[in-house]
């Protein structure tokens, strides 16, 4: 079982993605664990502060490193050997290739979400990973942390349903996308299925199939 750990100041943002559709049937057979550590918790004084201005001057809050500290080594206590992540727009760009691997290679993780203005850097001893899913700025790193969980756990042996369907579809090999797919009815509002797909024709099929995977942008 592939135990994944998140560090937030927001934990509800990770209810409904994770207790829905494939994530909740990962959890459910036990091929995944998931476990919310609210930052807040490890925050400073009456007041659980967890953010204060930089040295330097300049806009905004940094996260502290106290708490992030205690919370990183809470959720190291719980799994010695996870790996931890810490999500930020400066990180290495998220791939499928890194989703399959990270999937496969037995490790766990402890994901570690960013949020406001940035953190103090000395966060990064404790970090062996930066992830970023592109190149646009999110306010917090949930939002990354779900979208990295979701494309690793769907590649989870025994979560998806046809275990080939995750093979096949786009992006699998890095480069390919999905081609066009149909069901019922026949003919919606005057569009026709193109006919091969009703052929029954499995070589003339797969040609089409071929011919209509669109390349990756
Ligand atoms: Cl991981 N965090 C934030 N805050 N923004 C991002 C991101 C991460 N990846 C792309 N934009």
């Amino acid at each position: 079982m592939k135990k994944i750990q998140i560090i937030t100041l927001f934990p509800e943002m990770f209810e409904g993605v994770l207790n829905s559709s494939m994530m909740w049937k990962a959890q459910k057979e036990k091929v995944v664990d998931f476990r919310i550590i609210n930052l807040r918790e490890f925050g400073l004084g009456p007041r659980k502060q967890v953010d204060d201005t930089p040295y330097g001057g300049g806009d905004g809050m940094l996260l502290m490193p106290e708490p992030l500290f205690s919370a990183i080594k809470h959720a190291q206590e719980n799994d010695s050997k996870a790996k931890v992540v810490l999500l930020t727009p400066k990180g290495e760009r998220w791939v499928q290739p890194k989703a399959k691997s990270w999937a496969n290679n037995g490790d766990n993780y402890i994901f570690v979400c960013g949020r406001y203005e940035g953190y103090d850097e000395r966060i990064l001893t404790l970090v062996d990973k930066q992830i970023s899913i592109g190149d646009y700025v999110l306010t917090g790193g949930e939002l990354a942390a779900m979208t990295v969980i979701d494309s690793i756990v769907r590649l989870l042996p025994g979560v998806l349903g046809g275990e080939n369907s995750a093979e096949i579809e786009s992006f699998s090999d890095g480069k390919t996308l999905e081609y066009p797919q149909y069901t019922r009815p026949e003919v919606f509002e005057g569009l026709n299925v193109p006919k091969v797909l009703l052929s029954g024709n499995h070589a003339e099929i797969a040609k089409w199939r071929q011919k209509n995977s669109k390349k990756a942008k």
